[in-house]
């Protein structure tokens, strides 16, 4: 006989996923912070913890706490979070680049960088502020008794500030990208064009650390490598200040991210007793100025706008001019904004589940970059590959904006390929079958969240 108190039945399956998903995090927290995998990323990643705190907000509040205020403890003094927090006990030959080839401390001297700990400097997408809104709101008495918001908050609006000023490189109001790593998708086919014009670094002036632990046929080429080392050198040599960037792109997802946190920052001003209406008018001015400058309605997406490019002849307007002809996910991800224009939604709905991307018909969870585009490639990196945090933002854009069907499907196969494929880094999108690397944190981390 059944015992009253006994909580309901979980189907196995589900509650199996829920404690491996949980053991990956666990095996992957170090003390203060959870490395994104132990081989092959051995330190901290800024959206990768923004995206693992969202998941491990389920498991401990704390941690997920923690997760943040460690990322937001090596901010620099100019705003700009960076990309990687280095641990000082990993040995130098296990990441490339490695915190000598930043140098932040001397080379970020005047930026401000911190003394006390090695950093990257450049930035990755800003989805802190949601994590931190997020973690806030899974256990507020807690937030409330460790000061978390309070905390947090400063730091929060120094780095949307930088984003929002220094980074204004093409002046109509959006942040720019300075390097492919920033913006996350690294090898996306739209940084092609722009990294053309970049002259790579030496083959044989570097040692690809990932090589060793990722096969090369799933990773970036050494000529990409080359570029990324040369634009990330110059960037360095110029004591990382902001303005003369040879790669500059306005990027479709870093912007999403930033006005959904400019969201998320508004709600932790307002329970901060500082009324965030000023924060919530600007990120809605701040999503009329993306839809302004990278939708591209042909196209039936918002694309990337080359800063750098040749603006000039483009045979469609002025206002296409500079636009990056790739179709990526990152041109999807706005979807996620609650102040998007119906007729903007309509459209990225239906090119979500069209031809291009085919969600629901020959692909489960969304890929990358266009199923028809010249340079797909089902394995290499951001190349083709289907990813789980775009399907999680996907996920959530579809169902903030009523398409339940479509985002009940999406999260049934981010959660059942997040468990098959091992919590891998990414997958295959027509096979499901697992590339990169397994046992990967924000797999586990947002399966976690869409299990609750
Ligand atoms: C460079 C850590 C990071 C992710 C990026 C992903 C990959 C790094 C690399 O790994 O980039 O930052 O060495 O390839 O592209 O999105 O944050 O998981």
């Amino acid at each position: 006989r059944e015992i009253a108190y006994d909580p309901p039945a979980t189907p196995t399956a589900t509650a199996s996923l829920h404690v491996r998903a949980a053991e990956v995090l666990e095996a992957n927290w170090t003390g203060g912070s959870t490395v994104p995998s132990r081989n092959l990323y051995p330190h901290q990643w800024s959206w990768d913890s923004a995206f693992i705190a969202i998941g491990l907000r389920h498991v401990s509040p704390l941690r997920a706490q923690t997760e943040l205020e460690t990322l937001l403890a090596a901010q620099w003094a100019d705003g700009r979070v960076p990309h990687i927090v280095f641990n000082p006990s990993v040995p130098l030959d296990a990441y490339f680049p490695s915190p000598d080839f930043w140098r932040s401390s001397t080379a970020g001297h005047t930026a401000g960088a911190p003394r006390t700990v090695q950093t990257s400097g450049i930035v990755q997408p800003p989805v802190h502020a949601l994590a931190a809104w997020l973690v806030h709101r899974a256990d507020p008495g807690l937030s409330l008794a460790r000061g978390f918001l309070a905390r947090v908050y400063p730091r929060l609006a120094a780095w949307h500030r930088y984003l929002l000023h220094r980074r204004d490189l093409g002046g109509g109001g959006l942040a720019s990208v300075v390097h492919p790593w920033e913006q996350g998708m690294d090898n996306s086919p739209c940084w092609d064009a722009p990294l053309a014009r970049i002259t790579p670094a030496p083959p044989r002036s570097f040692r690809r650390a990932d090589l060793d632990h990722g096969a090369a046929e799933d990773r970036p080429t050494d000529l990409d490598y080359g570029r990324y080392v040369r634009l990330a050198a110059d960037y360095r040599d110029a004591g990382y200040a902001d303005g003369a960037a040879e790669f500059a792109v306005e990027d479709p997802a870093f912007n999403a991210l930033l006005i959904a946190s400019e969201h998320a920052l508004a709600r932790i001003a307002d329970e901060l007793g500082a009324p965030g209406s000023a924060r919530r008018a600007r990120a809605e001015r701040l999503t009329a100025t993306l839809v302004e400058r990278l939708w591209h309605e042909e196209s039936g997406m918002f694309l990337c706008r080359d800063l750098r490019g040749d603006t000039s002849a483009t045979g469609h307007g002025t206002s296409a001019a500079g636009l990056v002809r790739e179709r990526s996910v990152s041109g999807l991800v706005p979807l996620l904004l609650p102040g998007l224009p119906g007729d903007i939604v309509a459209a990225l709905v239906r090119t979500v589940g069209g031809p291009h991307f085919s969600l629901g018909d020959r692909t489960r969870l969304v890929p990358s970059y266009d199923l028809l585009g010249e340079a797909f490639d089902p394995h290499r990196y951001w190349r083709g590959p289907a990813w789980f945090n775009t399907s999680w933002l996907l996920e959530r854009g579809l169902r903030t904006h009523g398409e339940r069907e479509r985002a009940d499907a999406l999260r049934e196969a981010v959660l059942d390929l997040a468990g098959t494929t091992g919590f891998a880094e990414y997958a295959d999108p027509y096979t499901g079958e697992a590339c990169g690397t397994t046992g990967f944190s924000w797999t586990a981390a947002l399966a976690l969240d869409l299990l609750h």
